[in-house]
């Protein structure tokens, strides 16, 4: 259809919708790259998105600050751009300066400070402009669409939604599932927490297009889709991938394709932190009962859930969570130096 034929809203959507698609060049009243960032991915160095729903809902203030400096050095020490993102006053961010970064840490735990899927960003950026300018931490979801409009394709985070236990009559199924099935970028994580029902995870993941691989154990002739604390789920990965190399040939390849959708590599927990399955499976029989009675559902639930873990684990979950979550930037970061090598 010529351009000419169409009426003038519609050129103006389709004008949008193109300087949406390029990502880097957008910068507006509701979102912002920072200039570090930019200048990145105009160069073309291996950027590495980071999400803050860890921070805003995930660990208590002031060990959130410290995790989220840690995180953002371990991407420079391994040759990446980190791209931390999320909302503060209203604005959508791509990239942190380190006083915005304290700001949202301290903010974790207040009732204003909300948990943002895609669903969300639309309300808290318009409130912004309507002058009730509020923050809150991306999900998996809401990071992954951010850091695609700003041209990103790697992201490193701890645990990734999922289909909740029951989720076949209640439909609580995370947005981080249908967002990589519509968003290319590659996602980095330890697969999903058990308290979710894995095996629907995958089913779900597979309709919706996902590319799913999980990085060889090299001790065993089979590998897991890993559950957060344990690298066993009792679920074979869809695909097994050995090294950054493969990961990143992966992304590639996609691109190639024009693949749209995007890709998980689920990165097992160091074996030396891991909690074995069976001690878990106790704890989170507990915690989702807990939800169940409290009333936790919806976007409550997964936060409810976390937290009543921790309380369970006295603690002893939190160091192997920042454990893992430290190895998957750092392999998140070799993925994007990869794929950066193969784009030259
Ligand atoms: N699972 C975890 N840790 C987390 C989350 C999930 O083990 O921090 C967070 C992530 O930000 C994820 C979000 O994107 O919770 C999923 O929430 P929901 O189930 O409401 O979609
Ligand atoms: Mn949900």
């Amino acid at each position: 259809m010529a351009l000419a034929s169409i009426g003038g809203w519609k050129l103006a959507a389709l004008r949008y919708a193109i300087r949406g698609q390029r990502g880097i060049h957008l910068d507006n009243r509701c979102f912002k790259i920072s200039d570090e960032v930019r200048e990145a991915i105009h160069s073309r160095k291996p950027v590495v998105a980071l999400e803050s729903t860890i921070y805003t809902h995930g660990f208590p203030y002031p060990d959130n600050v410290a995790l989220a400096s840690h995180l953002e050095s371990t991407v420079r020490v391994h040759g990446g751009v980190p791209a931390t993102i999320g909302v503060i006053d209203g604005i959508a961010r791509v990239g942190m300066g380190t006083e915005e970064l304290v700001r949202l840490a301290a903010s974790a735990g207040k009732d204003t400070t909300l948990k943002l899927s895609r669903r969300d960003l639309g309300f808290i950026c318009g409130m912004g402009l309507s002058g009730k300018t509020r923050s809150g931490g991306t999900t998996v979801a809401g990071t992954m669409l951010l850091a695609h409009l700003a041209g990103i394709k790697v992201f490193a985070t701890g645990g990734l939604g999922g289909v909740h236990r029951g989720g076949e009559s209640s439909l609580d199924i995370s947005a981080d599932l249908t967002e990589l099935g519509r968003t290319p970028i590659a996602v980095v994580s330890s697969g999903c927490k058990s308290f979710l029902d894995i095996p629907r995870t995958l089913e779900y993941l597979e309709t919706q297009g996902v590319g799913v691989a999980t990085f060889a154990d090299g001790r065993k002739g089979h590998t897991n889709f890993p559950a957060f604390w344990t690298r066993e789920s009792r679920v074979s990965s869809p695909a097994v991938v050995h090294d950054e190399k493969e990961a990143a040939a992966m992304i590639y390849a996609q691109r190639s394709l024009s693949i749209t959708s995007g890709l998980l590599f689920a990165n097992p927990i160091p074996a030396e932190h891991s909690i074995p399955l069976k001690q878990m499976d106790g704890v989170i029989a507990t915690a989702i009962r807990e939800a169940e009675q409290r009333g936790a559902t919806g976007k409550d639930n997964t936060p409810f859930i976390l937290r009543k873990i921790k309380e369970l684990t006295s603690g002893q979950s939190l160091p192997a969570n920042r454990a893992l979550i430290e190895s998957n930037v750092i392999r998140g970061t070799r993925v994007a130096v990869e794929l950066s090598r193969l784009e030259i």
